[in-house]
């Protein structure tokens, strides 16, 4: 049909379509090879472009929009920038984020002459970067005017079926180059499952779990990828049955639902969720995906009948089904299945009581996750870096609260760029950064880019003079683990002249107090003093466990005094 081809500049097309999926915001950084792009970018209004100060934050950015948005972007000049943000896109790969790598790549101009250009190896060919990418998407291209069409819609589409990034080169010299474009939008849809194999799945499925006598549910991240989280609750409501969910996929359903139990990792998990789920005679799990954090050291046992659901598979006994998607099957059970009755017995999860902390007394990692814990409110979303911040996954979360963290992948400094992305998302709700030293010394310029655009979250860091979790490894007092003491809370006032932010240095448990009672109408930043060997029992344990699975039986790990080691008494 004629009528549904429209006129449009490649660079335009590219605009109007990543508009059309939904992204609203372009991160990233300027170069010669992308600044056409840029320029018709501005010119159009289509996206708001927020400029990071490097390109491993402007990945970081796009990931944490789309960790909220569904879908993010980043733009960044060819060789410098896509080398700069592998770690970042790595990290979406890991994590299951669909985020469009885009970088302005050298004109076809000059791969038609064989020219040597700058940001290359120089060496006369233009295809190590698209090499590099291979490992970390699901699609990666080069853009031509032949091509622009359906690899643009190829690339978009992929990212947001497969829940993975992808990586695009855009000739620099392309953008203003009119082709036929489809008049009608883009529209982002899952493939419709095998209505055989949807409908024989759904009735095994549901035949195991109507039969079953203590049927469970384990969650994943790709629960929350792939959006099904509110079904899997009303399944759970359907069954009368217990929700646990992994440490990647915290917060994934709501810790208010009477029916969630807590976090499942093996022997690390409370008693009773270890309990309800290695012994539910129908355990369904969707999108586990386990390695050492997230299982307690391979301490999870799952029992062996589990059923696996993933995005697009489930897999029952002897039968894997393909070609049916994870929201079709289980609203497909969600509609035969029968209520079950109330009264299969379901655990509360407390929220853990520590001893409270005199006002005067020094801080302590203790006192700081007891007053944090009271700190948070419904529908905030949190944070948390590498790091004894991690002790957040152990805290009770208030309704509607969203986790953003990078348990997979753990790349320090992740969480400064993440925030600068969903807070981009959603800056409407309050945002909270759990951060220590040592991950903010990563990635801290982007505080700047976070005052800039006048946000307001909160951020605690911790500063403990290092890399306290590491301690717990290898170097309890070694020099290699220490960073420089930088004063974390002038740092707004650097970043922005003219800031509103309040800051404060907690050093004793009135402080920290004080400083959580400042109102959120600008940003407030708590820097939290604490001794470099006060480390959570959880973190200390868990970093001793991994010193025995990393350095194995002849490591130095047990040397004298090499290795923090755990405070029972605390
Ligand atoms: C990019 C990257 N480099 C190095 C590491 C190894 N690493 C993991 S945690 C950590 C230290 C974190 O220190 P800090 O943020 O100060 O947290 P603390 O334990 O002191 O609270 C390091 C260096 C990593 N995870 N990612
Ligand atoms: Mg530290």
């Amino acid at each position: 049909m004629s009528s549904s081809i429209a006129r449009m500049t490649i660079g335009d097309f590219l605009l109007r379509r990543l508009h059309e999926a939904g992204i609203r915001h372009l991160f990233g950084v300027p170069g010669d090879y992308n600044l056409a792009l840029l320029q018709q970018l501005h010119d159009s209004g289509t996206l708001k472009w927020i400029g990071t100060c490097n390109e491993l934050n402007g990945s970081y950015a796009a990931d944490g929009y789309a960790r909220l948005n569904g879908l993010g972007a980043f733009l960044v000049t060819n060789g410098v920038g896509p080398l700069s943000a592998i770690n970042g896109i790595g990290g979406s790969y890991s994590e299951h984020i669909p985020v469009i790598a885009i970088s302005g790549s050298i004109p076809l101009r000059s791969l038609d002459r064989g020219q040597g250009m700058h940001h290359t190896m120089a060496d006369g060919t233009f295809d190590h970067f698209l090499d590099a990418y291979a490992p970390v998407t699901a699609a990666r291209t080069r853009i031509t005017p032949r091509n622009a069409v359906t690899e643009i819609d190829r690339l978009i589409q992929t990212a947001w079926r497969e829940k993975l990034p992808v990586y695009m080169e855009f000739p620099s010299d392309i953008a203003y180059l009119d082709i036929d474009v489809p008049s009608t939008p883009l529209a982002l849809d899952y493939p419709p499952s095998d209505s055989e194999r949807l409908s024989a799945c759904v009735t095994a499925l549901t035949e195991r779990l109507r039969t079953a006598a203590a049927p469970a549910i384990l969650v994943d991240a790709d629960a929350h990828r792939f959006g099904v989280a509110s079904d899997l609750m009303e399944l759970a409501q359907r069954l009368q049955a217990p929700v646990a969910v992994v440490n990647a996929a915290k917060a994934v359903i709501d810790e208010t639902f009477p029916h969630f139990i807590g976090i499942y990792a093996g022997k690390a998990s409370e008693p009773h969720v270890q309990e309800v789920i290695e012994a539910s005679d129908c355990l369904l799990a969707i999108g586990y995906r386990p390695i050492e954090v997230t299982t307690g050291d391979f301490t999870a046992t799952l029992p062996t009948n589990t059923i696996h659901a993933r995005g697009y598979s489930v897999d029952i006994g002897d039968d894997n089904y393909q070609a049916v998607t994870l929201r079709e099957v289980i609203r497909g059970v969600i509609d035969v299945i029968p209520q079950a009755k109330n009264g299969r017995p379901r655990a509360t999860v407390a929220a853990r009581a520590w001893a409270q902390a005199e006002g005067s007394a020094k801080l302590t990692q203790a006192a700081y996750w007891q007053a944090i814990q009271g700190y948070i409110r419904p529908g905030d979303v949190l944070y948390v870096d590498n790091g004894t911040s991690f002790v957040l996954l152990g805290l009770k979360l208030p309704k509607g609260c969203t986790f953003v963290g990078s348990i997979n992948w753990g790349s320090i400094g992740y969480s400064v760029g993440a925030l600068l992305g969903a807070i981009t998302a959603a800056p409407d709700r309050r945002h909270i950064l759990l951060i220590g030293d040592g991950s903010f010394q990563v990635s801290a310029q982007e505080l700047s880019t976070i005052l800039r655009h006048d946000h307001k979250p909160v951020i605690l860091l911790i500063n403990n003079g290092g890399y306290t979790i590491e301690r717990g490894y290898l170097g309890k007092s070694e020099a290699y683990n220490d960073v420089a003491n930088w004063a974390y809370a002038d740092l707004p006032k650097v970043f922005r002249r003219d800031t509103t932010a309040r800051s404060f240095v907690a050093r004793t448990v009135a402080d920290l107090r004080n400083a959580l009672s400042a109102p959120n109408d600008t940003m407030v930043f708590v820097e939290s003093i604490m001794d470099p060997h006060d480390a959570p029992a959880a973190v200390t344990i868990s970093s001793n466990k991994g010193a025995e699975l990393d350095y194995g039986p002849r490591g130095p790990q047990h040397r004298e005094s090499l290795q923090l080691r755990p405070v029972i008494s605390e």
